[in-house]
């Protein structure tokens, strides 16, 4: 009978506001920072109310625990860019006695640059010391998309799909992202019987190279400028309510839909959800059952 944990991942987030230069820095992965671009990501978090404690780890920690119960497996929370590190995660595990590892992001899309960055520190903390099953992708999961489907059915408005942008150039690299993207975006629009609908990016990066478009703040005004004028965002790419729904949604586009004159709502994110716990576990299983 082999041992088995789960190593749960998350981008992660500043634990308070003196931590953001190092998190920011531990995102550059050392490369040069912008005064001006640590200021406004360091105001961004302030005007979240997180100054010496953040509430949006927590969350991940509730959606752990939550896993946790519905597998009766010992599932470990590993960030990608905060504390506890995935490499904490899968080398406590392993003290653990675990000698097999189910890998599961909390973000449904691959990319080389997003879930691939995730798998190459898992796959180069495990080593091997144990069995790694990594869950590539879960952007069709049919639990995903029924979930999904409750949060936008019956609504009347235009529903607006939305993940993170990456950089343009990972189209040239054959990278899966927008398309698996798109093929959420249509099975959940098909299934809620959604009959109008469209898709944008969200949350560029200044990094000084074009991203993937169109931005949702120039979307809404084409949409306004066709005759929309109620929106439903529904933001595919993400799990939690962190800095960019918080943020890029809940404050950036509501103020811009709200120059525009335009209604704009967005669905309950999963967080710890049960409904959406028993999704993670399902995939989480059929990653084993697979192995
Ligand atoms: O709540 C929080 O505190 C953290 C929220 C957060 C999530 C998140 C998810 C994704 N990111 C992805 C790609 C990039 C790329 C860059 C980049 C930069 C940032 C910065 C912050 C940040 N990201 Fe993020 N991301 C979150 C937070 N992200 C803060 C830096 C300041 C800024 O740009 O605003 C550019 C890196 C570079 O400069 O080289 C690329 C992708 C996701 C969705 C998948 C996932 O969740 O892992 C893709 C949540």
């Amino acid at each position: 009978m082999s041992e088995v944990a789960v190593v749960l991942m998350a981008y992660g987030s500043p634990e308070r506001i003196s931590d953001v230069p190092a998190y920011y820095s531990d995102i550059r992965g050392g490369r040069p920072i912008a005064p001006a671009h640590l200021e406004d990501l360091v105001e961004r978090y302030r005007r979240l109310g997180i100054e010496q404690s953040n509430p949006l780890n927590a969350i991940t920690e509730a959606t752990r625990a939550a896993l946790e119960r519905e597998l009766d497996l010992p599932v470990l929370t590993g960030m990608k860019h905060w504390t506890p590190h995935i490499a904490e995660a899968a080398d406590a595990a392993i003290a653990d006695g675990a000698d097999t590892v189910v890998g599961l992001v909390l973000a449904p899309h691959y990319s080389r640059l997003s879930i691939g960055g995730y798998r190459d520190q898992l796959a180069a903390a495990v080593s091997d010391r144990a069995a790694l099953l990594f869950v590539t992708s879960w952007h069709d999961d049919a639990g995903f998309v029924a979930f999904l489907v409750d949060r936008v059915r019956g609504s009347d408005a235009h529903v607006v799909f939305t993940a993170h942008s990456l950089p343009a150039r990972i189209l040239d690299e054959g990278d899966p992202y927008r398309d698996q993207l798109l093929e959420t975006a249509e099975l959940v629009a098909r299934a809620a019987g959604a009959e109008r609908w469209s898709f944008s990016f969200q949350s560029e990066s200044p990094t000084g190279e074009p991203w993937l478009g169109p931005d949702i703040l120039d979307h809404l005004g084409d949409l306004h400028a066709a005759g929309v004028r109620h929106v439903l965002v529904c933001p595919i790419g993400f799990v939690s309510d962190h800095l960019e729904i918080r943020w890029d949604i809940d404050i950036e586009a509501q103020e811009r839909a709200g120059e525009l004159g335009l209604r704009l709502e967005r669905i309950e994110m999963p967080n710890d959800d049960p409904a959406f716990v028993r999704v993670l576990a399902g995939v989480a299983r059929r990653a084993l059952e697979a192995a």
